[in-house]
């Protein structure tokens, strides 16, 4: 299997040359289906039908990928990839390779079966063609109803076709390779024998259409590879490997990367992957799974010391960001079953419960179901509809959580007491609550005195900068425009948010004021209808402190006030790094490479003339005016929006810049070195 994909490959470079190919049509006779003249002449106006098909994609590329930006650049891999996928779920695949190409050109290999090369009865065409150039063709062949991989929009093979300056496919099957090849959707060259083999296999190249994609083509490797990481998660003992041969600058970040991807242990190594810059509450991954009623679901979790819930979905390997059947299912055992068990072992007393979102603190799980007709709901289709599942993951999880219970009654006593310690701290959490609004008047109206406020009442016009140090606020509160610029001041070390309940946060004299100040609440309580402000502008220094601040108040938005986040409220100052000299002229420079092009425009043709650059300290050095001037006026200033792409990613970034553990941290800081080269000024 291991030198499967090299002879795909040398296929492509060449053991094989244009010149050598016999310009033959196929070779029927090792297929059923006979060629007569009558299929060929047909094959005409067949054509002229399935091309309007594939049209309507270029018109209106957006309804099959859903955007032509960036993520429709990328889904074009996924619905390629998605088809090897489905061969390897139906057992005939076992390894996928995934290559960028020089140019931004996508190759995916397989060593399935081949895509059906026999004449299609009814249309009289290669099935191969028609898979290429009919819409939703791809899930036709097969017939054991095995197709449950797809992305998002599940369209295939003949959309990525349509979108492609070319495509070009080899199916090696029958011990002869087969070939054809498109433009923009179009045959262009009809398939025929192109060589021997003595393996199967499919292997699609394409080059996406800079017509369709005319924000970007270049394919991002991160991107690719946690799509890939995740799909092999999710498909046990699969090999994928994903390669970047691109030349260097051509987007990529280092020369001739590759990971090659293989979990034998699937969804529960993803549980282990999750949490690996946390500390567990048990050893075991529990993993259970079960079958029934034309559906398969798999379920892994482990709990680590932390409060927050990590549940990653999916459908027929589609992720389901807003949960679904599957998700209910699964909560409502997981209640049910620590319950009955709190109750057995006597931990439970009398009437005491513990409700599901106790049960569900610091929790880790990846929930994968594959079923037949899978339907996807909501606005973003991120939630399974499917009501059937829901009974079916439940009983699963109940029948084989209560055994697993019995046989590792440690590790269920260990569970149960953090589920006891949740469901206390909540309480205290909502004792905290009421006492606060007492005293600092949450719902008063009443402002902290670390708050210059501003005099516009319409949020949607307000700006709050929060502003590290004391001379800095100082600056800011003069230099601001106080119509509709509010200032908070904030300063020295604040709570580790990763490491404290809501009572402590609502209790925080340096959290506090800010909670007051916004106005929205935190926590389930978050109400963005009654958010103060909405630009919320962190102002801090470029050096380890002010770092520190940036990322602790991160943390606690992303944590207790994550649509704020998502609604791209939260912004970074971008301070000037540079002032630059000459006589009476004065200028800032906010990069390296504009502080040096500033300075050859003062120097102008006098090699000699004296300039001064110096760099800014900190933001307490500036004058007010010069706050203004610099990073405040809105006509002058540029602000960084937080964005938060993918809320797994970040909450890892987080954990692993807040939590205990030493040696991830350190490592994350040296990877991202770029961050420390800023840290450290
Ligand atoms: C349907 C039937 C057969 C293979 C495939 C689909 C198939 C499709 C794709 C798409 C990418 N790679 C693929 N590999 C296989 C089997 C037909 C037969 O038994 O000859």
């Amino acid at each position: 299997m291991d030198n499967y994909s090299e002879e795909i490959i040398d296929t492509e470079n060449g053991i094989y040359p244009v010149e050598e190919v016999k310009d033959e049509y196929v070779d029927f006779e090792s297929t059923d289906s006979p060629v007569s003249t009558a299929v060929t002449q047909e094959y005409g106006a067949e054509q002229i039908q399935v091309l309007e098909g594939l049209e309507a994609v270029r018109k209106r590329p957006g309804m099959y990928i859903g955007t032509t930006s960036s993520s429709g650049l990328h889904h074009l891999v996924y619905e390629i990839v998605d088809n090897a996928i489905d061969e390897a779920l139906a057992g005939y695949c076992t390894r996928i390779n995934l290559v960028i190409e020089p140019g931004n050109i996508i190759s995916v290999t397989d060593n399935g079966r081949g895509i059906p090369i026999d004449i299609q009865e009814q249309v009289g065409l290669p099935a191969l063609e028609v898979v290429f150039t009919v819409l939703h063709a791809g899930g036709k062949f097969g017939g054991g109803g095995y197709k449950v991989a797809g992305g998002l929009h599940g369209v295939g093979a003949s959309v990525v076709n349509a979108l492609s300056e070319w495509l070009e496919v080899f199916v090696h099957k029958n011990g002869k390779i087969y070939k054809m090849r498109f433009e923009r959707g179009n045959v262009t060259e009809k398939m025929r024998i192109v060589g021997e083999t003595d393996i199967t296999g499919t292997h699609v190249r394409f080059k996406p259409d800079p017509v369709m994609f005319t924000d970007t083509t270049v394919y991002d490797y991160e991107v690719l590879h946690k799509r890939m990481r995740e799909e092999a998660f999710l498909n046990a003992g699969l090999t994928i490997s994903i390669e970047d041969t691109r030349e260097e600058s051509a987007g990529k970040s280092e020369k001739d990367r590759k990971d090659v991807l293989c979990y034998e242990g699937g969804i529960r190594e993803y549980v282990k992957y999750l949490n690996k810059y946390k500390t567990p509450v048990h050893e075991d991954i529990i993993y259970m799974s079960g079958k029934k009623q034309n559906a398969d679901c798999e379920i892994a979790f482990q709990y680590n010391d932390s409060y927050n819930e990590t549940i990653v979905s999916f459908a027929n390997n589609v992720h389901t960001p807003e949960g679904g059947m599957h998700v209910d299912g699964f909560k409502r055992a997981l209640t049910g079953a620590l319950n009955k068990y709190g109750k057995k072992i006597n931990l439970l007393k009398g009437d005491e419960k513990v409700t599901g979102e106790d049960c569900r603190e610091g929790i880790t799980c990846v929930i994968s179901v594959k079923l037949t007709d899978a339907q996807f709901e909501g606005q973003t289709k991120a939630k399974l509809g499917n009501i059937e599942i829901r009974p079916l993951v439940n009983s699963i999880v109940t029948e084989e959580l209560e055994e697993y219970f019995d046989q590792n009654p440690a590790v269920g006593k260990a569970i149960l007491e953090k589920a006891l310690m949740a469901n206390r701290a909540r309480e205290a959490a909502r004792k905290a609550r009421e006492s606060v609004r007492r005293k600092t008047g949450l719902e008063s109206g009443q402002m902290p005195d670390k708050l210059q406020d501003c005099n516009e009442r319409d949020a949607s016009l307000c700006e709050l900068y929060i502003v590290e140090g004391d001379s800095a606020a100082g600056s800011a509160i003069q230099g601001r425009d106080s119509r509709f610029q509010a200032i908070l001041a904030m300063w020295g070390k604040m709570l580790n948010v990763e490491k404290a309940r809501i009572d402590k946060v609502y209790n925080n004299e340096k959290l506090n004021p800010l909670i007051v100040a916004m106005g929205a609440g935190i926590g389930d309580e978050f109400n963005i209808e009654k958010l103060r402000y909405h630009k919320i502008i962190i102002m801090s220094d470029a050096d380890v402190d002010g770092a520190h601040i940036r990322i602790l108040l991160l943390t606690f938005f992303f944590r207790y006030m994550r649509p704020l986040i998502e609604n791209g409220y939260v912004y970074s100052a971008v301070p000037p790094l540079y002032k630059i000299t000459k006589g009476k002229t004065q200028r800032v420079a906010y990069s390296d490479a504009e502080r040096d092009a500033i300075s050859s425009q003062m120097r102008g043709d006098n090699e000699n003339a004296k300039i001064d650059i110096s760099r800014f300290k900190g933001l307490g050095e500036m004058d007010a005016h010069e706050l203004w001037d610099t990073t405040m006026d809105p006509e002058k200033r540029s602000l960084r929006r937080i964005t938060l792409e993918d809320a797994v990613a970040a909450d890892e970034v987080f954990s692993l810049l807040m939590g205990e553990e030493v040696d991830p941290r350190r490592e994350w800081i040296e990877e991202n070195a770029i961050y420390v080269e800023n840290l450290d000024v």
